[in-house]
């Protein structure tokens, strides 16, 4: 749908407008008293979020362009109905096929200061060598925080296994200087693979996560609360999750950044993805018939507001 047409089915005054982005594609932009975020209708991609009173809390790739074959980097990509590598076609792209399918808008919802957007995938699984009968529902609520949920419904007569993530970009003063709590003690696998040491060891977290080279983690978390501790913006990033028992921790560093090719110069040292998956041993297997649903809450707060703890808390 063109975004005038989604504007006359699905515009709400002062909460929800649709229009045709400089991106080159229609986008949902939701406005609350919480706040804005923008979402486009490519891969229900949300592009942006800023709390009220703050700033810009996801990174954006300089060169994201809407309406290319290739997925927007940035923002939250929604990664199904496989995260990584396809489980068994090489020749099928990393992270599934719907960051650069076009979604369709079904639902909007505007209840007190929260506004939800529901988006449904088009996408035919059937063609990306998966059951038919598997689809995919999006909501965006703008609230207090921001809130995504992934629901994936297997109306189709076989069980499938579902990986998956809210492949979340946060937007931070430099690298360098940002660590991340709440993943002390827990195992993870490392993806990277350097000199004397195999893909995909398995090793144990220890303190806040630092970042002074590549990282690519999956860590195994139970229902975590990841947060990111950013000294040079002089806030926290609280990413709450449910129905996830792994959380991905990625930077691309230097190398890989230039390999990707649309991180931008230096644009690495702008953001940290905090993942919300079901990745790695975190396999689901969602029966016919049965749903699944993956919770993501962003919540920013500025060191004054998010209180003593401060932005380099001794406990981790
Ligand atoms: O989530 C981490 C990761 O799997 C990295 O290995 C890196 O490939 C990143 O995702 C981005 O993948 P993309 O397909 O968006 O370039």
């Amino acid at each position: 749908m063109t975004a005038p047409a989604l504007q006359a089915a699905h515009g709400s005054a002062g909460a929800i407008a649709f229009h045709d982005s400089e991106l080159g594609g229609p986008v949902a932009h939701l406005s609350s008293a919480h706040g804005t975020a923008l979402v486009a209708l490519q891969g229900a991609q949300v592009l942006s979020y800023v709390p009220r009173g703050g700033t810009e809390v996801l990174w954006l790739s300089p060169m994201a362009r809407l309406g290319t074959a290739k997925a927007v980097r940035g923002g939250i990509p929604v990664c199904w109905p496989w995260f990584g590598p396809h489980p068994t076609d090489p020749r099928q792209p990393a992270h599934g096929l719907v960051r650069s399918s076009c979604w369709r808008v079904v639902e909007t919802a505007v209840h007190g200061h929260a506004v939800r957007v529901r988006f449904v995938s088009t996408l035919e699984t059937a063609t990306a060598g998966f059951p038919a009968g598997l689809s995919a529902q999006l909501d965006v609520t703008l609230g207090e925080e921001l809130a995504l949920d992934l629901v994936t419904i297997n109306d189709g007569d076989e069980a499938i296994e579902l990986t998956q993530a809210l492949h979340t970009y946060l937007k931070v003063g430099d690298i360098g200087s940002v660590t991340v709590a709440g993943l002390h003690g827990r195992p993870y696998v490392d993806q990277l693979e350097p000199p004397g040491q195999r893909r995909g060891a398995r090793k144990l977290q220890t303190g806040l996560v630092v970042f002074e080279g590549e990282v690519d983690r999956i860590y195994a978390t139970g229902d975590p609360i990841a947060t990111v501790l950013d000294p040079l913006l002089g806030r926290r990033i609280v990413v709450d999750t449910d129905g996830s028992a792994s959380t991905v921790v990625w930077n691309p560093w230097i190398e890989k950044a230039a390999r990707l090719g649309d991180v931008g110069p230096d644009g690495y040292r702008a953001f940290v993805c905090i993942e919300t998956a079901n990745a790695g041993a975190d396999v689901r297997t969602i029966q016919p018939g049965a749903a699944h649903r993956l919770t993501a809450m962003i919540h920013a707060a500025t060191a004054a507001a998010s209180g003593a703890g401060g932005l380099n808390p001794e406990a981790s």
